[in-house]
């Protein structure tokens, strides 16, 4: 089966927390009814595939929680109230609602073997990649986190397992943010086995923008990801990490999850589950579930304004709020005539106040690809059609240019460090492909490129290929109709030369293209070595 389902059943969401807990008073069933309302009027529901929803089974449940606990929230659907009540305290920042274990509702990543947690009850995450472990046999899960909460559940449950790589990013604050964990700290990495497939990224500051987020991903998270080659994505997608929510207070836009949703579609063919954990700020979290849809849909990525330079901490001393409202330029002008008084109450303002320009509609065309060729094809990939011969001047220009590769992790290792944050930054309103037979390039990694810069121009690619073989276009065009592209198998290390070669251009190039640093000296200033 191919295509993109999506698992929703009303029952989730009948809940509601019985009783006075300020706590807990952000997770109402409205996050699931309003999501589910904002995709079905965007019309993305029904270009879903159909799947059906069931319940989870006990042995489901147990692949990674313990019996006395399972039978523990089994007894929860008898018990009133004061008893719900007390059975919660022993718990941290969760409720419980009797009719809410049936059909499992989200969100999951903070759950434990034998303890709820911060608004979960069953791990929704850990239990899909331990199932997916035993059903289909897969020897490499990755798992990413976007959510703004570290989801130390998932943590635990694969610390030790080389099998899944699980990345997070989360607000921490030196441990002064819930849920206030050593083991959230980057310097966690796993342990035996497991050693180095545990990465997390606190971050020790909010108000962090969608510069950060492509930085994480094109320095962190990806580069590591096709090193591991994963068989199946799985993702915490909590977007409590996005402008205007209470929890998070980062000010990254909805439209950065349809990016980081296009740039982990590359990833195992294409084999991705997205699975909503956190995210209060209605308004927010409903765009976001819809850029969200939309890429896995594959329409067009959205246009992202002003990427570059990623923050380094250091250099952030103004509160989120205020930093998302340079977004805002109508509630600036309206500022302006407010006293100053006024004005002081306002830096308080509360982030679900933020405004943010609302994404624009991401019309679904079906997707032109046309073919041209200097030659005759014999067949084209479906979907495609013939648009007639390139001009030989044309061929001759597109020769100057060349993309000259070594190994695959070598070309895999400059796509994702220097090509791509380069052309986050520049913005570019097309893009334009071009490939030689004297590339050496091979097409899966050529497709994967393809795919990749795919996420820039809104989709709007004019792909140049000169000598290449039937395989190549057929690559480049099933590519270009949004089809997966094929997987590259474990990358390994590049060689220490490319690495170097590599390494130099991004210090050379970082000057101009703030999205290349990757670090940051000392002082906290940008560095200028290179
Ligand atoms: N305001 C998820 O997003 N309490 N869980 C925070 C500080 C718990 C969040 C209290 C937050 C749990 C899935
Ligand atoms: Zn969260």
């Amino acid at each position: 089966m191919s295509g993109t389902a999506l698992i929703y059943d009303e029952e989730m969401s009948r809940y509601q927390l019985l009783w006075d807990d300020p706590v807990c008073a952000i997770e109402i069933p409205e996050r699931l009814t309003r999501s589910y309302e904002a995709v079905k009027s965007a019309g993305l529901e029904k270009r879903c595939v159909p799947v059906s929803v069931r319940e989870g089974t006990e042995e489901e449940i147990l692949l990674y929680h313990s019996k006395e606990y399972l039978e523990q929230v089994k007894q929860t659907p008898s018990m009133s109230v004061e008893e719900l009540k007390t059975f919660t305290q022993q718990f941290g920042d969760v409720y419980f609602h009797p009719v809410r274990n049936k059909k499992q509702k989200p969100p999951g990543h903070h759950s434990q073997r034998s303890a709820a947690n911060g608004f979960c009850v069953f791990n929704n995450v850990a239990i899909a990649a331990l199932y997916a472990k035993k059903h289909y046999n897969l020897n490499r899960v990755l798992i990413v986190d976007w959510d703004v909460h570290h989801g130390q559940g998932v943590q635990y449950c694969f610390e030790e397992d080389p099998s899944v790589l699980y990345f997070s990013w989360h607000r921490y604050e030196h441990k002064s943010f819930w849920p206030n964990l050593d083991e959230s700290d980057y310097n966690t990495v796993g342990k035996g086995k497991g050693t180095g497939f545990n990465i997390n990224v606190p971050w020790n500051k909010v108000g962090m923008t969608n510069s950060d987020y492509l930085s994480v991903f094109f320095h962190v998270l990806l580069p590591a990801a096709y090193e591991f080659d994963p068989e199946l994505v799985l993702v915490s997608a909590g977007f409590d990490s996005a402008i205007g929510d209470p929890e998070g207070h980062m000010c990254a836009t909805p439209e950065i999850f349809g990016h980081l949703t296009h740039l982990l579609m590359s990833l195992a063919r294409g084999k991705l589950c997205v699975v909503l954990e956190g995210g209060y700020n209605l308004t927010s979290l409903t765009q976001s579930v819809c850029q969200t849809m939309h890429s896995l849909l594959g329409d067009p990525t959205p246009s992202l304004s002003g990427i570059g330079s990623p923050c380094p901490e250091s250099q952030i001393l103004e509160p989120s709020t205020k930093r998302c409202r340079v977004e805002n330029t109508a509630e600036e002008n309206k500022e302006e005539e407010n006293t100053e008084k006024e004005k002081e109450e306002k830096t308080e303002e509360k982030p679900e106040d933020i405004k943010w320009p609302e994404p624009l509609p991401r019309p679904a065309p079906p997707v032109q690809t046309v073919v041209t060729s200097s030659t005759e094809l014999e067949s084209l990939p479906k979907g495609c059609q013939m648009l007639g011969k390139i001009p030989q001047k044309c061929i001759e220009e597109a020769e100057k240019i060349r993309l000259a590769g070594q190994s695959r992790a070598s070309v895999m290792q400059a796509v994702i460090g220097l090509l791509l944050p380069l052309a986050y930054e520049f913005s570019p309103d097309l893009v334009l492909q071009v490939l030689t037979s004297s590339s050496g390039l091979e097409m899966p990694v050529w497709a994967q490129v393809s795919s990749l810069l795919q996420g820039l121009a809104q989709g709007r690619t004019l792909a140049l290929l000169q000598g290449c073989d039937k395989d190549m276009v057929g690559g480049t065009c099933s590519s270009l109709s949004g089809s997966p592209a094929p997987i590259l198998g474990p990358l390994g290390h590049p060689v220490d030369k490319d690495v170097e070669f590599i390494e130099k251009q991004r210090q050379r190039l970082q000057k101009k293209w703030g999205l290349l640093r990757n670090s940051f000296s000392e002082s906290g200033t940008k560095n200028q070595d290179g």
